[in-house]
């Protein structure tokens, strides 16, 4: 049975771990703990290890779902959830003051890996526009 692991990432409160607990198909195992510093402002908990759920397809192939903390504090998980990784989800807040800058910062952070971005909460805000993302991710081949 074939089996693969994608990595969820991302700025803080982009919604990493709503992700994976509204697709996994296992309850999700969470590391959420109070905030306590800037992110307090925002929402009262954040991850603080990782995230993880499973998605069983037809076939009987499983996709493991590893979600990172947005803090970049805890930025040593990100290369060790990486490892064997066969992609990454980038997720983006539509709603931060300049959405490109922290696009810019992941995929700086994550190099040499697929990687499919997500723009969230674009229902609080309806710019940058999906194309006006698209335009500025084309700075790497490989992705959307
Ligand atoms: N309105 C709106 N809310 C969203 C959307 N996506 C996620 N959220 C909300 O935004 C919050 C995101 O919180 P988390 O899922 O904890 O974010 P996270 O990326 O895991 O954050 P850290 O672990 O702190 O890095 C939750 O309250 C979600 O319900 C969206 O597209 N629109
Ligand atoms: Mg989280």
């Amino acid at each position: 049975m074939s089996q693969y692991k994608i990595i969820f990432t991302g700025p803080v409160g982009v919604g990493k771990t709503t992700a994976i607990q509204s697709i996994s198909d296992v309850p999700p195992i969470k590391t959420d703990a109070a905030a306590g510093d800037m992110t307090k402002a925002r929402k009262s908990e954040t991850t603080v290890a990782m995230d993880y759920g499973i998605m069983h397809l037809d076939d009987g192939e499983k996709i493991h779902l590893y979600g990172t903390p947005g803090q970049e504090r805890f930025d040593f998980m990100w290369d060790i959830l990486s490892v064997g990784g066969l992609g990454l989800v980038l997720l983006l807040d539509n709603t931060c003051a300049d959405p490109f800058q922290d696009m810019k910062f992941f995929l700086d952070s994550f190099a040499d890996t697929s990687v499919a971005i997500g723009i969230t909460q674009m229902d609080l805000s309806g710019t940058p526009t999906v194309a006006e993302n698209q335009g500025n991710g084309a700075q790497r081949s490989d992705d959307f």
